[in-house]
């Protein structure tokens, strides 16, 4: 937007959400700058997780993904700071979290995922992620727009 800020999709994953890591989350998303501009709770079907995941549909972990993200609620939110983009995936950390235990020790996966596909969190690759995921979840919200939008929290 024109004051240099950007958003950014996250998502706390079924297994965030069941281990009850919502609230630390959310604490390391305030006091990482970030404004969270909306939020909701949500349950994916089949067909809504088979969407998000389109790019990733050939791969030979995509029923294993589908079950994994369908296995509970999610909490989605749409995050705003500037770089937001690559300042959330950076504080998410890589996407195995037993490689994040590793060589990112204070990440977020590394806090509370377990694996490669058990990784608690999403975050958008790329800008051009970000404003199809925000989209796809919050079609009445574009990505790195529109302050006035801030109050419908
Ligand atoms: O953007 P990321 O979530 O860090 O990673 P990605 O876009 O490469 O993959 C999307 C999701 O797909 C990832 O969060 C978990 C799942 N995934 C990726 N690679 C593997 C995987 N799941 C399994 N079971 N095995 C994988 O190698």
């Amino acid at each position: 937007g024109a004051n240099g800020k950007e958003r950014t999709l996250a998502m706390i994953k079924p297994d965030g959400v069941s281990g009850n890591y919502t609230e630390e989350i959310k604490r390391i998303i305030v006091e990482s700058s970030f404004s969270i501009v909306r939020e909701m709770l949500t349950q994916l079907d089949n067909e809504k997780a088979s969407a998000f995941y389109d790019e990733h549909s050939s791969r030979s972990f995509f029923p294993d993904l589908v079950t994994y993200m369908t296995s509970g609620p999610v909490l989605v939110m749409v995050l705003e700071k500037r770089d937001a983009v690559s300042d959330w995936r950076g504080l998410i950390g890589p996407t195995d979290a037993q490689k994040a235990k590793i060589s990112h020790p204070h990440s977020i996966r590394a806090l509370c995922g377990k694996d490669s596909q058990s990784n608690c969190v999403h975050g958008s690759d790329s800008t051009s992620s970000a404003e199809r995921e925000i989209k796809f979840f919050f079609d009445d919200v574009l990505s790195g727009d529109i302050a006035s939008q801030h109050d419908e929290l």
